[in-house]
């Protein structure tokens, strides 16, 4: 196999990520490294969107530059081809988001129907609230009416029957209006990720403008309504998350205890899995094969999900995910969707770890499988958890490396905590921001990439803005690396500035504030609905930025055209594959600038992307008439 020449201390700093790189090598254990190694180089046709594999008169490889294959077999030039495969892979992240939203979206349906035991409302007010924004009467209404009714609602905003979904009533009038000039409101759902596959069918749409237009309608069909539906019913289902301090790393896992990792997206597996290990018969059976107990900790966006309700520790991310098995200390990956290498199952046989896939669209072949649904779930996680007890029993503990000690984080900022701290409304943080003391807001999300160094552009990122003065937030992958690098407490105020410092002091906020999961980043589109109401301006208007500077999956790719089609322009470390348009990467930097009010920006260098969501900033606040 092909070697990575980088050395371990270039592919992470921290010290859990280097012992168990160190151990998988060792052991003789490929990791997402390697196997990027052996695939490097890339295909240049694929890497700049020139490929086409849409209909069996090909697979065509087109080439702009000529002299030969300027167009496909059909015809398509080289900007049709970007568009067409850029729309579709936005689509499929948008799907992704939007499939998970309508998971939780049955949940409640079940709940409110009686049918899915051992879920409940969590909190009732919210479901209330919520109620009441889309004009549902609650008067008369039990809980379970309330979400038989809310369920009904939202089930619409996935289908053909409303001419704009229902939650673009948090977004500023002139925001919508904006939208509908560019035929880029989202109706449905699901409808705009369908008319997505067929406008790029061939033969269908070939306008490449009008196909990335589209491309922002889907995306914003993600943002502000299959994410957003699925972060507001997971905290009616599950609580909306308060402020708390927990710990992160690989450091977490217990050497005495089963070890428990959720892995992938939803909340709907992992609160069961962690209500069963909870449950007092389960750490009975775990003490009786001679643990000190159970211990469930979270990988990616459905770590972050439970670290965010339930205060459970955080292992890592994207990248930590393989490492983590590395440990040998894990007993099994409890696993949904999303973003689960299918390497993990082959990693897993490596140890005595157990790999369970939960989700009948998510099955990992070699893995052991046990479909979780709403009328089983309770049953099947009592199942996993003994399955996890049985493992532990088989444990080498001669190959147990538990790196590192944890490191804590503060946990749980939804705009609901968040306005709470800030003493009920958000006018002291829109004081902060007038005066300057809090120059702007910027939200680092997503992934992490083997191609980057491991958290280096995240983290390097977010101290640079901190310093600035500027208030970070974080959601998904990003949270563990800034947890990491001390960012995510009151002492990390001390690499801040000294107005955001100041500001924070005095609400006893850290630096960088957890908003969630990547389905979360809605919270800070609804946060930012809300200060430019609050302002009398659009959102293109706020002294704000999103940045994903590790990102690899069609998710963030969704994630980030929302953003910019929300007019917040976005930071990415490296480009989509779309350099093979000079007219789609145009409109990606500058294009879209006319049309939304924001654009991409990419960036490798943490430093440099830093100065360019500065200046930005910048510019907004003098826009404002506020001092820069
Ligand atoms: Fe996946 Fe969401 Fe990216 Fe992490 S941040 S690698 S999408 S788990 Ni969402
Ligand atoms: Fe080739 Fe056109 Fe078919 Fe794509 S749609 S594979 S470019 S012929």
């Amino acid at each position: 196999m092909a070697k990575d020449t980088r050395t371990i201390e270039e592919l992470s700093p921290w010290e859990d990520a280097r012992r168990m790189l160190a151990k998988a090598k060792d052991e003789g254990i490929a990791t997402v490294w390697d196997r990027l190694a052996e695939q490097t180089p890339h295909c240049t046709f694929c890497d700049q969107g020139l490929t086409c594999n849409k209909c069996v008169m090909g697979p065509c490889r087109v080439n702009p530059k000529g002299p030969k294959r300027q167009l496909g077999v059909c015809g398509a030039d080289g900007d049709l081809t970007v568009a067409r495969n850029f729309g579709r892979f936005v689509a499929a992240g948008a799907a992704s988001h939007s499939d998970h939203g309508r998971d939780l979206l049955e949940a409640l349906e079940s709940v409110g129907q009686g049918t899915a035991p051992g879920y409940a409302v969590r909190d009732a007010d919210k479901l209330v609230r919520l109620c009441a924004e889309v004009g549902i009467e609650t008067k008369g209404l039990d809980a379970p009416d309330q979400a038989k009714a809310l369920a009904e609602h939202f089930f619409e905003d996935f289908g053909t029957r409303r001419p704009a979904l229902s939650l673009l009533s948090r977004a500023p009038k002139k925001r919508r209006e904006i939208w509908d000039a560019a035929r880029s409101t989202p109706r449905g759902i699901d409808r705009e990720c369908v008319e997505m596959l067929h406008r790029t069918h061939m033969g269908v749409d070939c306008d490449p403008v009008s196909i990335c237009l589209h491309a922002a309608r889907t995306a914003l069909a993600d943002g502000w309504g299959g994410s957003m539906i699925g972060t507001e019913l997971s905290d009616i289902l599950f609580g909306t998350p308060r402020p708390a301090t927990v710990e992160a790393n690989l450091g977490v896992l217990r050497a005495d205890s089963v070890n428990i990792l959720v892995h992938g997206h939803s909340p709907v597996v992992s609160e069961m899995i962690l209500a069963a290990a909870r449950d007092p018969e389960m750490v009975a059976k775990a003490k009786a094969v001679g643990a000190a107990g159970i211990n469930v900790a979270g990988l990616c966006c459905t770590g972050n999900e439970v670290l965010m309700r339930q205060g459970v520790p955080l292992a890592g991310n994207h990248l930590m995910t393989e490492l983590a098995l590395v440990t040998g200390a894990v007993e099994m990956v409890v696993a949904d969707y999303q973003c689960v290498m299918p390497s993990l199952v082959q990693i897993a046989s490596c140890y005595h770890t157990r790999f369970v896939s939960t989700s009948e669209k998510a099955r990992f072949p070699g893995g052991t499988h046990l479909e979780f649904t709403l009328e089983n779930a309770r049953d099947k996680a009592h199942e996993a958890v003994e399955l996890a007890i049985e493992a532990f029993t088989r444990r080498d503990a001669g190959r147990v490396d538990i790196p590192s000690v944890p490191v804590s984080l503060r946990t749980g900022y939804s705009n609901e905590a968040v306005l709470e701290a800030l003493g009920g409304s958000a006018e002291p943080l829109l004081a902060a921001i007038k005066i300057g003391l809090v120059r702007g807001v910027v939200g680092i999300v997503g992934c992490n990439n083997p191609k980057l160094p491991h958290d280096g552009i995240l983290t390097g990122l977010a101290k640079e803005l901190i310093r600035q003065d500027i208030l970070v937030v974080v959601t998904g992958c990003a949270t563990v690396a800034m947890g990491k690098a001390g960012l995510m407490t009151t002492e990390g105020l001390e690499q801040a500035g000294v107005g955001l410092a100041e500001f924070c002091s005095r609400f006893d906020l850290p630096p960088v504030l957890h908003v969630g999961s990547c389905v979360d980043n809605s919270r800070i589109l609804a946060l930012c609905g809300l200060l430019a109401d609050a302002l009398g301006v659009d959102i293109a208007d706020l002294p704000v930025a999103a940045s994903a500077p590790e990102w690899y999956s069609e998710k963030a790719a969704a994630i980030g055209l929302y953003a910019v089609a929300s007019g917040i322009m976005t930071h990415l470390g490296l480009p989509p594959n779309i350099l093979g348009s000079e007219l789609v990467t145009g409109l990606a930097l500058e294009g879209l600038e006319d049309v939304f009010g924001a654009t991409f920006v990419v960036e490798p260098d943490p430093v440099k992307a830093a100065e360019a969501i500065s200046r930005r900033i910048t510019a907004k606040r003098l826009a404002l008439g506020l001092n820069d």
